[in-house]
């Protein structure tokens, strides 16, 4: 997703991280890096400069906080500058729609607009699903002019386990009014109204769209972005608010080789949210667009926030916060380890998991089956030790390794990979605990 813009972005920070005084040498050359940074992910020129300039200002206003060191300060000051241009903190999510909605979905050719539907609607039933309810979907379609665009999205439908109504009306205006009384007369709970596109923005489609708007009064109208496009995708988005007027954007196509720029530059520029990012082919690509999570991971720091939630929803909060105080405080043993991972293993997908942590993005299925076995032999490793082993793994000699080795059914080097990893897992808590960042995770 901002994979590009991370990678740049968690270089330039560790960098300014290493210096402890932030000079005016060192703040305009991390300036400058940022810069370069934002211009290579296609963020708009004026754009990348407002931003730098927000955070100029902060910089030198800001009193070096007492617990950070001059170059966290800045991380920090960057963060939340981020952070304020992709949305802000508690900025509304509108992941859900009110019921009844009607909701229009507009954008140009081959933007995406048919297959997300498909996805949102797939995301509201497996919601509704989790709480035990179902709900009363219905796809529709006004797009006549493209060949089997109407099939394309039955299929969908189908394939989703919502309901479809095929119109008999062939002009979309009278088609959309169909559609709604369909909707209506069913006491359907959501219609969303698949819309033609074009190649451009031009007066025809705007027409339609306009009527169709007048018609029927859709709730939402949804603009689907292709992400692809890079910044064109900002020049249409502004072409369709002022011509039709639109309440949120969805992102398509963030998986591809899309820099990231536009949705960087969306919000700042359109003062409008961004909803969804779809993130693949797949019905399940879609995640919603939370401000706060774009931001950490744009800064390298992995989606921390997603993970606690998952951790919230699978983990004994007591014992976790044992644990984070046992490591906080230096007395973490390999039993906590072990316990910590038996953690990790129950919050489910492990893969969805790795996917957020820190510096672990694109883990592959490969990655994910190996780590899979290693966790469950560490674990043998682990409980092949005695107590004092357990507590003070530096008493561990060579034949005491053998031994562990033995009775866990492993080699040797399995059990110095285990002492590595665990050495590993301690360093970087300690780093966290420094740079003040996970703070708010114990
Ligand atoms: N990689 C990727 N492909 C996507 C995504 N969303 C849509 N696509 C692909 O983009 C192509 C166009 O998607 P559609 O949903 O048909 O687009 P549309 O806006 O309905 O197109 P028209 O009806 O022709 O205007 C299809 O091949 C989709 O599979 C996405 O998030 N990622
Ligand atoms: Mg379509």
């Amino acid at each position: 997703m901002f994979n590009f813009l991370s990678q740049k972005f968690s270089g330039i920070l560790s960098w300014v991280n290493d210096k402890g005084k932030l000079t005016e040498q060192n703040v305009n050359d991390a300036m400058q890096q940022v810069k370069e940074a934002l211009l290579d992910a296609d963020v708009p020129l004026n754009v990348a400069d407002d931003f730098l300039k927000e955070v100029q200002k902060n910089v030198v206003g800001e009193k070096i906080h007492q617990k950070l060191n001059a170059g966290q300060t800045f991380i920090k000051i960057v963060h939340d500058k981020l952070l304020e241009f992709l949305g802000g903190k508690n900025s509304l999510v509108l992941n859900t729609f009110q019921i009844p909605s009607v909701i229009m979905v507009m954008g140009l050719q081959g933007s995406g607009k048919t297959t997300t539907i498909a996805k949102i609607a797939n995301f509201i039933s497996k919601q509704a699903q989790k709480k035990g309810k179902k709900r009363r979907i219905l796809l529709a379609s006004v797009d006549f002019y493209r060949p089997a665009a109407v099939e394309q999205l039955q299929v969908l439908a189908q394939q989703v386990g919502v309901d479809f109504y095929q119109a008999q009306y062939k002009n979309p205006i009278d088609a959309a009014a169909e559609i709604y009384n369909f909707f209506k007369k069913n006491s359907y709970e959501l219609l969303f109204l698949d819309t033609a596109g074009r190649l451009h923005i031009d007066n025809e489609m705007i027409k339609e769209l306009v009527d169709i708007d007048l018609k029927i009064s859709p709730k939402y109208k949804v603009l689907i972005l292709d992400a692809m496009t890079g910044q064109e995708s900002l020049n249409v988005a502004r072409a369709f608010d002022q011509a039709v007027g639109f309440h949120t954007a969805i992102l398509s196509k963030m998986d591809s080789d899309a820099r990231g720029g536009a949705a960087f530059a969306f919000k700042y520029c359109l003062k409008k949210s961004i909803s969804f990012v779809g993130s693949g082919e797949k019905i399940d690509d879609l995640e919603s667009f939370v401000p706060d999570r774009m931001t950490t991971r744009i800064l390298g720091m992995g989606d921390i926030l997603s993970l606690i939630e998952k951790a919230e929803e699978n983990i004994d909060t007591k014992e976790q916060e044992v644990i984070a105080k046992k490591m906080m405080s230096g007395g973490f043993t390999l039993k906590d380890f072990a316990k910590q991972m038996d953690m990790i293993n129950s919050m489910g997908s492990f893969q969805k998991i790795m996917k957020y942590l820190p510096g672990m993005g694109g883990v592959s299925d490969d990655l994910v089956e190996k780590s899979k076995d290693e966790m469950k032999k560490f674990r043998a490793i682990i409980s092949s030790m005695n107590k004092k082993e357990q507590i003070m793994p530096e008493i561990l000699n060579g034949s005491r390794k053998q031994r562990i080795a033995k009775g866990a059914g492993v080699q040797v080097q399995d059990v110095n990979q285990l002492l590595q990893k665990f050495e590993q897992s301690k360093r970087f808590v300690k780093m966290a605990k420094n740079k003040g960042q996970f703070r708010k995770f114990f």
